[in-house]
């Protein structure tokens, strides 16, 4: 059961949202044990492979170029700083690694064949490998899919309606059409929202039925609290009530049975009873590590102390799907084939005694 069937209106699903809170709870919790193991929550690590200076005006987001925050932008992470940090949270429990970058959009140049690289990588070390990049062509994603690409991150971050106060930079139909290109290349779906922007209730329920819309709902369903950061258009909005996530998860796990529902940004400032109740709620995975992307999270040894106290155990990698194939990907090869060949051609010319002119690049 992808939909339940009892709340798929924006009325029913009003209806559910405001219930009595341990009722609501009560009543997600028995969805839950139905589809899944509610002793088991995935720990998965973030991994900001490119940060900053993005081009968009996302209202919460503190990687815009135009918002005086206090991150720094940086390039593309070096594939070997990314295998070091994957290794690095798998050792503490993470079986999954979702890289983020900073862009509108994926280009077809070398930092995407960089990510490609990344993404083969990391499913190596028998990790599952979630990538959120921006917007994506059909090609795009089969190539991210032969590298090994588990799922594919693009939130839709709130109600249609609403969506259009927050971000003016890129329509929600865009949207609807990446999160497409990566389901029919065959990669899971992790598509959610964020709490806590100044949106009403009917755009949290909005949000869920714009995932009913679809033909197949998102495998995994990220909820995330608004980390409201000083420079954003968003930095004076008032904190959600922890009880407010608790219900927006109730609401997803009991409107989508099968899929992950992840708890994630916010959890800073939640205390652990209120995570408890989320994941009596139907969280089956929490970020984990002491970043997410560019703001603090609770570190490794906090979450540990939580899962012991509340006897939860990290759930192993690939419990959802099969372990994706990695493919040799031919635009790589044939760049590092002409990259062979010309490191032979220097060797060779110098072995006859030619110097390669020097070319200053002022
Ligand atoms: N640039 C890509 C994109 O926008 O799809 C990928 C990275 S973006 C940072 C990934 C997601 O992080 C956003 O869609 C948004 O849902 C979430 N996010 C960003 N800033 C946030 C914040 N301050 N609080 C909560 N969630 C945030
Ligand atoms: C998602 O829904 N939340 C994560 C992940 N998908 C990429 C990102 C949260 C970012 C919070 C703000 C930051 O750290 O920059
Ligand atoms: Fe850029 Fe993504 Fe941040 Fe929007 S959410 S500003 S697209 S990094």
């Amino acid at each position: 059961m992808k939909v339940n069937p009892n709340y798929n209106t924006k009325e029913s699903l009003l209806e559910l949202y405001n219930k009595p809170l341990l009722e609501l709870v009560f009543e997600a919790a028995t969805i839950h044990r139905k589809f899944h193991n509610p002793r088991e929550v995935q720990m998965s690590s973030l991994l900001s492979i490119k940060t900053g200076g993005c081009s968009e005006d996302c209202g919460y987001c503190p990687q815009a170029a135009r918002y005086h925050t206090d991150v720094e932008a940086h390039k593309l992470m070096s594939v070997e700083s990314v295998i070091e940090q994957a290794k690095n949270a798998k050792s503490n429990g993470s079986s999954r690694l979702c890289m983020g970058a900073a862009w509108r959009e994926v280009r077809d140049n070398k930092d995407f064949d960089s990510v490609v690289e990344m993404v083969q990588a990391v499913n190596d070390l028998d990790m599952e490998v979630c990538c959120t990049l921006g917007m994506l062509n059909e090609n795009q994603a089969v190539r991210l899919k032969n590298a090994g690409l588990f799922a594919y991150n693009h939130n839709l971050d709130s109600s249609k309606e609403f969506y259009k106060d927050i971000i003016s930079t890129r329509e929600y139909e865009d949207r609807l059409n990446t999160i497409d290109n990566a389901r029919k290349a065959g990669i899971t779906v992790c598509s959610g929202g964020i709490i806590g922007m100044g949106e009403a209730i009917e755009d949290r329920v909005g949000l869920l039925l714009s995932y009913m819309e679809m033909e197949t709902p998102p495998d995994s369903i990220p909820i995330n609290a608004l980390v409201a950061v000083e420079g954003t258009p968003l930095e004076n909005q008032k904190p959600i009530e922890q009880w407010e996530m608790i219900r927006m998860v109730a609401m997803t796990r009991i409107a989508f049975p099968e899929s992950v529902v992840r708890l994630s940004a916010g959890r800073t400032k939640m205390n652990m009873e209120g995570q408890a109740l989320c994941f009596m709620a139907g969280a089956g995975s929490i970020f984990a590590g002491d970043k997410l992307l560019t703001t603090p999270n609770p570190e490794f040894n906090e979450d540990k102390e939580m899962f012991k106290i509340l006897g939860l155990v990290a759930k192993e990698a690939f419990a959802e799907g099969e372990k994706p194939v990695s493919k040799p990907d031919a635009i790589i090869d044939a760049r590092k084939e002409k990259e062979r060949l010309r490191a032979i051609q220097l060797e060779e010319a110098k072995v006859s005694g030619f110097e390669p002119r020097k070319v200053t690049v002022n």
